[in-house]
């Protein structure tokens, strides 16, 4: 089984597509000699993500056990390839995929019983969220290796003060007790800006360049390097460990009514997406990430949401690179069960968000944590859930605002008192009131009116879209048809362009590309609502955007027209 790829798609076994159980991934390595016979080396097994529970051995030894998949996790194994007389080394990693009302996202597993139906032990998974359950090793799987004592963590934050920027750092350093730590801050063309050292501080960068937005000026996406190097004495021998951080310096604030990035007001135009693509399922794929990008730049987005989970790290780094910017959401999708609000599914959840905001915390482009998507937010539980999430995420970085994305009605949800920005999906004449257009406008209206009296925050219109098959045309528009489409995102843009003057920050289309679901009589091979098709391919709705997208740039930020140049090529790819 090709790593990463999920291994569902790879094969022409039907039954490896819908499996759900324990799958075995096994691969034998040569290690260098230097990593198996030199003590002061720490070798560490990396794992990018593993879909969802995943127990690892080394040579037979147990030695990583992980709950939750699009996340990473780590095995120091210095000891077991040390020790052996071997310099191979077999990794064994059994993964399942089956989903429990306390798994996020959360899932059930119903037994059929009846022998008259189903065959014997017959059993189905059932999902609450509208995406296809890929799994297996989704990410790339990595040996490293440190000194014995190294940089284990670095905590950047930043400020602004006039011009003067405000970089604060903390690092944590594992296996040593005396170290020194020295700093240095880097701008883009590599001079030194601002030195320090000791394990936290504070650089004060004069006439700093700040971490902009794309299309919000001509220098976007400024960053600048931290680099650090840590130093010490093991077995009498100097140790040192290095690394070099990207920083981007911004700041980020919400008032009742704005989302403000460097103080300035920021509307998010951009998308939704989802870690899908034909064969490899929810394997990472730089060509097909990379394609990606380019056509967020094509169609003059800004902004997306890892719908409906954390995306590979890659993905976070082109975002700081490009000025894309991120609400980072965790894999709290299809929380609907009210044994999923119990105690045991909390305590995960806050978990997940402790990986999540350790993993992604240091990136420029995350500017809003979403703890989950369409929650049953109106259960009784659903109160204290969202109140306690939220509280730990923020007590975990108090330096981002925190949401979840909401479909409740604004009258009885329980979770949004606590939420700073209110991610609201919809998706009038779709699901309600299907094929009548013309419910949009009133309907939106009282949408946001509703919301907006009731808490004074800003509001997001998080999802809004409509099935379309590419090549399907009707005029009158008919559903399913591109003009619908067309006709449904120009509703919604009437009223997003009078509330965007009040108290909406933003709009983010359902969906960036088609993606693969489970099979239903609503799904023709998939989830239709791309603009562009599975393929990347742009249906109709995508010129539509496209046009709306550089209006929506050239009113807020500085002036671009539409690019000749349709790629992020201006700028080189360098990894
Ligand atoms: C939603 C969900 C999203 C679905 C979408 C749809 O509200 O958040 O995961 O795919 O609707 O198309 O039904």
């Amino acid at each position: 089984m090709p790593v990463p790829s999920s291994f569902n798609d790879v094969s022409q076994d039907g039954q490896l597509r819908h499996f759900i159980g324990w799958v075995w991934y096994e691969r034998e390595v040569t290690l260098p000699q230097r990593w198996t016979q030199d003590p002061s080396t720490r070798v560490v097994l990396r794992i990018g993500s593993a879909h969802y529970y995943a127990i690892v051995w080394v040579n037979g030894v147990h030695v990583a056990e992980h709950e939750g998949g699009h996340l990473p996790f780590e095995a120091d194994i210095s000891k077991l390839v040390q020790s052996g007389p071997l310099d191979s080394c077999r990794i064994t990693i059994a993964i399942n995929n089956t989903l429990t009302p306390h798994t996020l996202p959360p899932g059930t597993i119903r037994y059929q019983n009846d022998a008259s139906k189903y065959p014997k032990g017959y059993f189905v998974q059932d999902i609450n969220f509208d995406f296809f359950n890929y799994a297996g090793l989704h990410r790339p799987v990595l040996l490293y290796t440190t000194p014995t004592a190294y940089i284990d963590d670095i905590t950047i934050n930043t400020d602004v003060d006039r011009d003067t920027g405000l970089v604060s750092y903390q690092i944590s350093v594992q296996g040593s007790e005396h170290f020194e730590l020295e700093v240095r801050l880097m701008d883009e063309d590599g001079k030194v800006v601002v030195q320090g050292s000791g394990a936290q501080g504070l650089l004060l960068v004069p006439a700093a360049h700040l971490w902009w937005p794309y299309l919000m000026h001509e220098h976007p996406a400024y960053l600048y390097s931290l680099e650090v190097r840590m130093t010490t004495q093991a077995a009498g021998r100097p140790v040192s460990d290095f690394y070099v951080l990207p920083v981007g310096i911004r700041t980020v604030q919400v008032t009742h009514n704005q989302f403000l990035i460097n103080e300035q007001p920021f509307y998010f135009h951009g998308v939704n997406k989802h870690e899908d693509s034909d064969i490899r399922g929810k394997g990472f794929d730089w060509p097909l990430l990379v394609k990606d990008f380019n056509l967020l730049r094509w169609l003059g987005a800004n902004s997306f949401r890892t719908s409906h989970y954390p995306y590979a790290e890659e993905v976070m780094q082109l975002c700081d690179r490009y000025g894309i910017v991120v609400i980072d959401e965790c894999p709290g999708v299809g929380i609907v069960l009210s044994q999923s609000f119990g105690n045991e599914s909390l305590q995960h959840h806050l978990e997940v968000m402790e990986e999540l905001v350790r993993r992604d915390k240091n990136h420029p482009a995350v500017v809003m944590w979403s703890v989950a998507n369409e929650p049953a937010s109106n259960l009784e539980p659903a109160g204290y859930y969202f109140k306690t999430l939220i509280t730990h995420t923020k007590a975990l970085d108090p330096s981002r605002p925190v949401t979840f994305v909401t479909n409740s009605n604004y009258a009885t949800d329980r979770g949004v008192p606590y939420v700073d920005v209110i991610c609201v999906n919809s998706y009038f004449s779709w699901y309600h009131d299907f094929g009548h257009l013309e419910v949009i406008q009133p309907q939106l209206q009282t949408q946001f009116e509703s919301w907006y009296k009731t808490y004074q925050k800003p509001i997001i219109q998080s999802e809004y879209g409509a099935e379309t098959i590419p090549g399907f045309h009707e005029d009158p528009p008919l559903m399913f048809s591109e003009e619908y489409q067309k006709g449904l995102l120009q509703q919604y843009h009437l009223v997003l362009d009078q509330k965007r003057k009040e108290y909406v920050v933003g709009e983010l289309i359902w969906n960036f590309a088609d993606f693969m679901t489970n099979q239903s009589p609503t799904r023709a091979i998939g989830n239709r609502k791309g603009i562009f098709t599975r393929q990347r391919q742009p249906k109709s709705a995508a010129f539509l955007l496209r046009d709306r997208y550089w209006k929506l740039a050239n009113e807020t930020g500085s002036h671009h027209s539409v690019p000749e140049l349709q790629s992020f090529g201006t700028r080189p790819f360098t990894f």
